[in-house]
């Protein structure tokens, strides 16, 4: 395999303060999708994900759960354990940031810093806001009309008076604009960049990166009074994974620098401006490239537990079906904008893309081939005419098309390629009516349905990533060896067999009762 067949993605590592909700099975949706897509088109994929379980947030937490942290985080962490195997994900690890190793990678990254001149120690006091886990600017904190002070995220902001280090990060700004320049594709979308590169643009201060004033955290090397600042703790846990600080270590050699960071809005300025600048202090290559996703609200509502509106994964895939929720999120909002969860748009998504087009599409080709050809694959004989031509090559450039869309993150613009030959394949069907042409024509309703047959098998090849279950179970339907199912596979070579014995046909997307359809909320 050779060195640019390997790809290292990762989701953010989320605070156990909480229990998993769907904003975070979105982010690691994502990441699932591209890595499963990589992986079929032959890449040696390391897809991380894991828990932040250090600072003040995660500790008071705890503190009000009555439990000891590592107890707690114990407990809560396993939650996002079960999300994954809720929602099918298929990371390749699972970090915790209590982990001895992250502690070790964590003073490693610290004693670089320090070493490199880019630490020394001096006294924090400004605002301070714990939901975010971030220090504020006097004037970036306004009082509400309840009297308390807020940063602009909403969340509530202390007074924080401490002694503290500090990185150098006001002597960034500079490194980090050139690093922009030299690199387009960095920060994803552009808006996003340039945000970031006016934030940057704007000048920066010196960042606390230590606290006194609580101990769930790493301790500062050399220094036990101090613990470090969350943030960095946290960011270190993408280079801890591949054995950060053992450079030599096969995993780092291979994998390092990370291919995507994958992050919600809230946090690219953590990644995208102190990441970077943390590591080219401590002498590390930094990333590729970080794409910052929106945000999701509920029924046009912002998503908080205080509303008490909280979407519940489990919940979700109860009620709609997992392909079916892997699905709606990835294709209902173009990946990078905010996006609404709506019970109505769900099911739209359920009845009209899934059961009408794809769903009945197979379930049509299938049952006829059951019905006309005793349920064995047919020959194309009589020669390809020019709509079978048609709709073979709109399949067999779906590949090319959904590849250029996965690199750029454009998940709903792949999905959209592929709903663009189903739909086609559904017109096809429409035209040629093997219904009655069954009736004369033998030989051309068998050349007719088998067109299908390895249209739709790419079709479902191309889908695996987003639709694993459902994707495997059409593939099944066409009696595809489970080992060619890659996008190695998705040439003729690799057609169904004339004669294949398909299986009883069985749907895979049913519709939606309208009774559940007519509910107002999720
Ligand atoms: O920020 N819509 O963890 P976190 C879309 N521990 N995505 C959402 C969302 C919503 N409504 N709500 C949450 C942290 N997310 C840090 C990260 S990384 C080194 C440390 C997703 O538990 C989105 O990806 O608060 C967001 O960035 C992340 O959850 C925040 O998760």
């Amino acid at each position: 395999m050779s060195d640019d067949k390997r790809f290292y993605l990762t989701t953010p590592i989320y605070y156990v303060n909480d229990a998993p909700h769907i904003g975070h099975a979105y982010t690691t949706l994502a990441c699932d999708a591209l890595a499963r897509f990589m992986r079929l088109d032959g890449y040696d994929v390391f897809f991380l994900t894991g828990t932040d379980e250090h600072g003040q947030k995660v500790e008071k937490s705890a503190q009000a759960a009555g439990m000891d942290p590592q107890a707690f985080t114990d407990r809560v962490s396993e939650n996002f354990r079960e999300l994954a195997k809720a929602m099918n994900f298929s990371n390749d690890a699972f970090i915790r940031t209590t982990e001895p190793r992250h502690a070790r990678a964590s003073q490693a990254i610290w004693q670089a810093l320090m070493d490199n001149g880019h630490i020394y120690l001096g006294s924090y006091s400004g605002w301070y806001a714990v939901r975010d886990e971030a220090f504020y600017d006097e004037n970036e904190i306004a009082e509400g009309e309840d009297g308390i002070r807020r940063a602009p995220s909403g969340a509530e902001a202390e007074w924080v008076e401490e002694p503290s280090y500090f990185f150098d990060l006001s002597k960034w700004q500079d490194r980090l604009l050139a690093f922009y320049e030299a690199n387009p594709d960095f920060i994803a979308p552009p808006s996003r960049r340039n945000e970031v590169v006016s934030f940057v643009k704007g000048g920066l201060k010196d960042l606390s990166i230590s606290r006194t004033s609580f101990k769930w955290g790493v301790p500062v090397p050399d220094d036990a009074d101090h613990i470090m600042y969350v943030w960095l703790d946290a960011l270190t846990n993408y280079a801890t994974a591949v054995d950060y600080p053992d450079t030599d270590s096969p995993d780092f050699s291979m994998y390092w620098p990370c291919d995507l960071h994958m992050v919600g809005k809230d946090i690219l300025r953590f990644h995208a401006v102190y990441w970077p600048a943390f590591l080219m202090g401590a002498g590390i290559d930094p990333p590729k490239r970080i794409f910052a996703h929106g945000w999701w609200t509920n029924e046009g509502q912002k998503i908080s537990k205080s509303i008490g509106n909280i979407i519940d994964p489990f919940e979700v895939i109860e009620r709609y079906g997992l392909d079916q929720v892997r699905y709606f999120l990835l294709r209902e909002v173009p990946f990078g904008n905010d996006g609404d969860f709506s019970h109505r748009a769900m099911v739209n998504r359920i009845n009209g893309d899934l059961a009408n087009d794809l769903g009945n599409l197979v379930q049509r080709v299938a049952s006829m081939i059951q019905r006309y050809f005793d349920g064995t694959m047919p020959v194309h004989a009589g020669g390809h005419r020019d709509a079978d031509h048609e709709l073979l090559d709109a399949a067999s450039g779906l590949l090319e098309t959904c590849r250029d869309r996965m690199r750029a993150q454009a998940f709903h613009e792949a999905l959209d390629a592929v709903w663009s030959v189903v739909r086609q394949a559904n017109a096809y069907v429409d035209r040629q009516a093997p219904w009655a042409s069954i009736k004369e024509d033998r030989v051309r309703t068998g050349a007719v349905l088998a067109t299908l047959v390895q249209t739709i098998r790419r079709v479902a090849i191309v889908l695996q990533p987003f639709m694993p279950e459902s994707a495997g179970r059409i593939l099944d339907q066409l009696a595809v060896d489970p080992g060619r199912r890659t996008f190695a596979n998705l040439g003729s070579a690799d057609n169904v067999p004339v004669g294949t014995a398909l299986p009883k046909p069985s749907p895979v997307f049913p519709r939606m009762q309208e009774e559940t359809a007519g509910e107002a909320s999720a």
